[in-house]
């Protein structure tokens, strides 16, 4: 048997980050089984034992060895973020920033650098599913020459609290109750929402993870954030804030609700299945890395505070300059070494790069070196080879469990004589980390700046930046959320701060929830404050928007045309037309999409003219929910057969439902006769809707492909009538 060869870089593409992983590579093919201690092994199947029905004998070393091992294969699971996939890639510079930072791996346009990026849900457990309504993490480690540069942000641009004193108490109220350890993967709960209901300054984020952007299609279709506002310095020490900004090339995309709980019994790893599948397949994922810059001296030009990590900069006032492009190309080749034991940490960072005094950002700054020592066994996490830089690494810093480097002679202290000095400071100019020496002036103080205190504006243009069909989404997201809870006063209490938001938004989710919008003012904003202070200091601040709307903060406005990676069910059974099935393929996977085979069971079917095709999934293993779009080639019996089949008639319900791109050839556009649907689609415009029934010959597939490009069609009426 051949060693396995991964796809994705061949050995002279390889960057110097792999090079210096394959040292730790293992490959046993060919190979003989062995102890820990490279002992050859004969017996893999029996203990050692005193006679054939007699006891186990304690010297055998093969089982002991065997055996404790496995007693100590699990860790602790990260306390956020359990839930991840990752991918190796590199980076590349687009151009030189070298006027705005000194950070290297930005100096020059086609720099390029190795990196590995790990995608999360936060809340599930390591098992949970991939689709639950969550921010999503986006952390990206890149090894860079001047040592690792972590940009550890999330799906969603602004977080739930201002301060990471608050953080524990938010984690605590998010996941599983702690009497009963329910719910799994969700906030709908009394506790999150008692929590966020007291937390007015949450009102932002919340307003994200109920829009689509909390049920990503895939972790290749949704934007990233590094959140906090950072630092750049350049060589002559002059300051420009940023906010990071990751575009992904295929667009932002999400499913819908209905779909990701269907998903989430049907394929839990849909996420991590999708990302692995795609690289697997040579569809390398493309992210675009932007940045918002800010001049020093404008810091305070804006009617937010560029330190309040809960508010963002909108892309009308501060566009996002694209400044290189990620690619992960090369899957990981083992979960454990190089998924689980990454360890991020903003605090990796180097020259030219600095933080801001953002009150999270700084507290984030203690706690992720913190949570790796427990997490991965001891001070020495650093050695573990996904988490090493491909920078020369010499210090003092000796021992600890699990130690991998052999640090030689005699000196490990500094200053030394005895060593010559070594090894030595870095000046600047060669390279050495300074921190900006930003004048600090203060007393030491438990207060926030007032500037703070505007807890809604934002949130507010987020939902007036949404479509029709957004806010729709929205609604019925908080309807779900809050109908989730037990406690009457929670779900009144959440609906005040609605209003703050938007009278209507409120109301109609007041609806749904059957309670009486007061016409009268809500209760007043409730907010945790310290024991001693005076509430009226918390208070919200009332403040205008600049801008009224943002196209960038609705996901309408996204990429669009580009069916790469898209996955098309055909709906097929024995008799199916051959040539409806082969033009249609040829079409869509010339296009990049990817084209799967449904039909009534496995194995393969017969075409009208005695040909066979290969099923890819059985109507028991498959839904419409797993696919973008569906198409149904024409054959009269394929036809009659699927008509016949409830799981077929259900597939093409949800489909419409779910507002995705449908194409039925010729004669197949009789299975609508057996459906819900067929009234449906005769009382809209169907090309406009993405319904597409034609013939061979008349641009059936440029029209589907179109279609799918659209990704979805929120005109079709009464989809809510659907029975699915
Ligand atoms: Fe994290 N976060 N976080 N976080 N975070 C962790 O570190 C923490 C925050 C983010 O794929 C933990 O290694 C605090 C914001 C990602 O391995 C922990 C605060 C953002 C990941 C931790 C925050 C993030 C983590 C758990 C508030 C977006 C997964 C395991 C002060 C900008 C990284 C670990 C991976 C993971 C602490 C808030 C992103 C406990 C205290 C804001 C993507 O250290």
């Amino acid at each position: 048997m051949e060693k396995e060869n991964q796809k994705g870089q061949g050995p002279e593409e390889k960057s110097e980050k792999q090079r210096d992983l394959d040292k730790h590579r293992e490959d046993g093919t060919n190979e003989h089984l062995t102890t820990n201690q490279g002992v050859k092994i004969n017996d893999n199947q029996h203990t050692l034992s005193a006679g054939e029905r007699g006891p186990s004998l304690l010297e055998d070393f093969i089982f002991r060895e065997k055996m404790t091992h496995f007693d100590h294969e699990r860790i602790p699971e990260r306390v956020v973020h359990p839930r991840g996939s990752g991918a190796h890639g590199v980076f590349e510079a687009y151009e030189s920033m070298k006027e705005h930072t000194k950070a290297s791996f930005l100096s020059e346009a086609g720099k390029k650098t190795p990196v590995f990026t790990r995608f999360s849900t936060v809340v599930g457990f390591r098992g949970s599913t991939d689709l639950a309504r969550d921010v999503r993490g986006f952390a990206v480690k890149f090894y860079t020459d001047e040592g690792n540069y972590d940009l550890v942000g999330n799906n969603i641009p602004v977080f739930f609290i201002q301060d990471a004193i608050k953080f524990p108490d938010l984690v605590h109220a998010i996941k599983p109750e702690p009497h009963n350890e329910i719910p799994q993967a969700t906030a709908a709960h009394d506790n999150f929402w008692d929590f966020a209901s007291l937390m007015p300054e949450a009102t932002h984020v919340i307003m994200w993870i109920v829009s689509g952007r909390g049920i990503p299609r895939s972790y290749r279709m949704m934007e990233g954030f590094g959140v906090h506002t950072f630092k750049w310095i350049n060589a002559e020490g002059k300051v420009t804030f940023v906010k990071y900004h990751w575009k992904p090339v295929l667009g932002t995309h999400s499913v819908l609700w209905d779909e990701a709980q269907k998903i989430s019994g049907m394929d839990p790893d849909f996420h991590r299945r999708d990302l692995w599948e795609a690289i697997d397949k040579g569809e390398f994922v493309e992210f675009e890395l932007g940045v918002q810059m800010v001049p020093e001296e404008d810091e305070h030009k804006f009617d937010f505070d560029l330190l309040d990590p809960t508010k963002l900069i909108p892309e009308a006032l501060v566009p996002v300059r694209k400044i290189g492009k990620m690619t992960l190309n090369r899957n990981p080749d083992n979960f454990f070494a190089e998924t689980e034991q990454v360890a991020f940490h903003p605090g990796h960072i180097v020259p030219g790069i600095d933080f801001t005094n953002d009150p999270l950002l700084q507290g984030r700054l203690f706690s992720y070196l913190d949570t790796q020592l427990i997490r991965l066994g001891g001070p020495n996490f650093h050695g573990i080879p996904i988490n090493r830089p491909i920078a020369p690494m010499h210090n003092n810093q000796r021992d600890g469990f699990m130690r991998q480097q052999i640090n030689k002679g005699k000196v490990n202290y500094e200053p030394n004589s005895v060593g010559g000095g070594c090894p030595f400071q870095a000046k600047m100019k060669d390279g050495g980390f300074v921190s900006h020496t930003e004048h600090i002036d203060a007393r030491k103080i438990r207060a926030r700046s007032k500037s703070f205190n505007d807890y809604f504006s934002q949130a507010s243009l987020f939902y007036h930046s949404q479509t029709e069909a957004e806010k729709k989404q929205i609604i019925s997201a908080f309807q779900f959320e809050l109908g989730m809870i037990e406690r009457e006063e929670i779900r009144k209490r959440m609906v005040g701060l609605l209003t703050q938001v938007d009278k209507d938004l409120a109301k109609q989710v007041a609806e749904g929830l059957g309670f009486p919008f007061p016409d009268g003012p809500m209760q007043p904003v409730q907010h945790g404050v310290p024991a001693d202070a005076d509430p009226k200091d918390y208070e919200p601040l009332n403040v205008k928007q600049a801008i009224k709307e943002d196209k960038s903060l609705s996901m309408e406005y996204t990429v669009k045309g580009n069916i790469r990676t898209r996955m098309v069910a055909f709906l097929c059974a024995d008799g199916v037309d051959g040539e409806s099935v082969e033009s249609m393929k040829k079409a869509l996977t010339q296009k990049g999409a990817m084209v799967k085979i449904v039909a009534p069971h496995n194995g393969k079917i017969k075409t009208e003219s005695g040909g066979e095709i290969k099923v890819d999934k059985s109507f028991a293993t498959s839904g419409s929910v797993l696919f973008d779009a569906f198409y149904v080639p024409s054959g009269e019996k394929s036809i009659g057969t699927l008509k016949k089949n409830a799981k077929a008639i259900n597939f093409m319900h949800e489909g419409y439902k779910h507002c995705k791109a449908i194409a039925m050839e010729g004669d197949a556009k009789d299975l609508l006769k057996a459906s819900y649907i067929e009234h449906l689609v005769e009382s809209i415009d169907n090309e406009k809707q993405g319904v597409i029934l034609e013939k061979r010959g008349s641009g059936l597939e440029d029209k589907f492909i179109q279609a799918i490009g659209q990704h979805r069609f929120w005109g079709r009426e009464k989809t809510e009538r659907i029975p699915a």
